[in-house]
């Protein structure tokens, strides 16, 4: 998995507030109760804690700082341990808390020390990006096609996202093996019963695509071909995948933010 860096989230803060207004314009709805709907719960006054963890490459300048502010600008009480790893989790439940969120270099997750939920960062990360797109108004059922760039542990979960939404999906991975698993409906993580539903990708048709997903860690990614004026792009990706560029030539609107978004939807899948 790509690690964050403190640089990414130097302005995370700005980010989930600008982007909280975009998702609003796109879809009616506040992150917050886009979630809401998403999982079908609600918050109730839970205490979460954030357990700084050392483990692996260690800890993350300004990431369990970014998980505060994720919490409490949300309307949520949070707090961080003051001890890491195993002393803090002790602290964290002895201090009362129902949910902590925790990470290594390997997972993410949110954890409802109650109710015993668990959610899983690229899993609610790479469905509440494909969300947002879904519940755009569409001007013509017919069509509901949307572009996928990576298809790796966040890309997979945003396609069973848009399957259950009906669209017809066009895929893209740099990792040929993997694409074909995809496209064939088999394999590792693949959704099920896709086989026939997803197609590969083709720069030289001339598709142009009103939505584009993205999770990919690379940077240029999204092809100039395939996007039309006002094209929307949703990219938990980092770097971004679209040029500054190509997202000034064609007015693309661009929900994109490091950590925030994907951690208010860990949070909505264990109330
Ligand atoms: P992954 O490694 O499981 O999947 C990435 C996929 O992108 C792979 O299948 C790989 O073959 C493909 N890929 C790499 N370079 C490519 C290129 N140039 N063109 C097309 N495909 C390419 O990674 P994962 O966990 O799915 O994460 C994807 C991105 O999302 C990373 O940048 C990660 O840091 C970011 N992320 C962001 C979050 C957020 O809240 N914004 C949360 C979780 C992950
Ligand atoms: C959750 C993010 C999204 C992208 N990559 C994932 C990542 O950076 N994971 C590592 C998180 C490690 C956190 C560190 C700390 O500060 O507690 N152990
Ligand atoms: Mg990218």
């Amino acid at each position: 998995m790509a690690l964050l860096t403190p640089d990414d989230l130097q302005n995370m803060t700005d980010a989930l507030v600008e982007n909280d207004n975009l998702v609003c314009t796109l879809t009616g709805l506040s992150l917050d109760r886009l979630c809401a709907d998403i999982y079908k719960t609600e918050k109730k006054n839970e205490k979460i804690a954030i357990i700084p963890v050392t483990a692996g490459c260690g800890i993350i300048g300004r990431f369990s700082e970014s998980l505060l502010f994720t919490v409490q600008h949300f309307g949520m009480d949070g707090f961080i341990t003051k001890n890491t790893d195993i002393a803090g989790f002790y602290e964290a439940v002895t201090s009362g808390a129902d949910i902590i969120l925790m990470a290594d270099d390997l997972a993410f997750v949110a954890y409802n020390l109650k109710s015993q939920k668990i959610a899983h960062n690229q899993i609610c990360t790479g469905r509440v990006y494909a969300e947002i797109l879904c519940r755009m108004p569409t001007p013509d059922a017919a069509a509901k096609e949307v572009l996928v760039i990576g298809l790796g542990k966040v890309g997979t979960p945003a396609l069973e996202t848009f399957l259950d939404y009906g669209y017809s999906i066009s895929v893209f991975d740099a990792d040929s093996r993997r694409l074909n698993e995809v496209v064939g409906g088999s394999g590792y993580r693949c959704p099920p019963n896709s086989s026939g539903k997803i197609k590969k990708y083709d720069p030289n048709a001339g598709c142009k695509f009103d939505k584009i997903f993205e999770a990919t860690p690379a940077a240029d990614t999204v092809p100039e071909c395939c996007l039309t004026n006002g094209s929307v792009l949703s990219t938990p990706g980092i770097p971004c995948g679209l040029s500054k560029t190509l997202q000034e030539k064609y007015n693309v609107k661009i929900v994109q933010e490091p950590l925030g978004i994907g951690t208010l939807s860990m949070l909505y899948a264990v109330f």
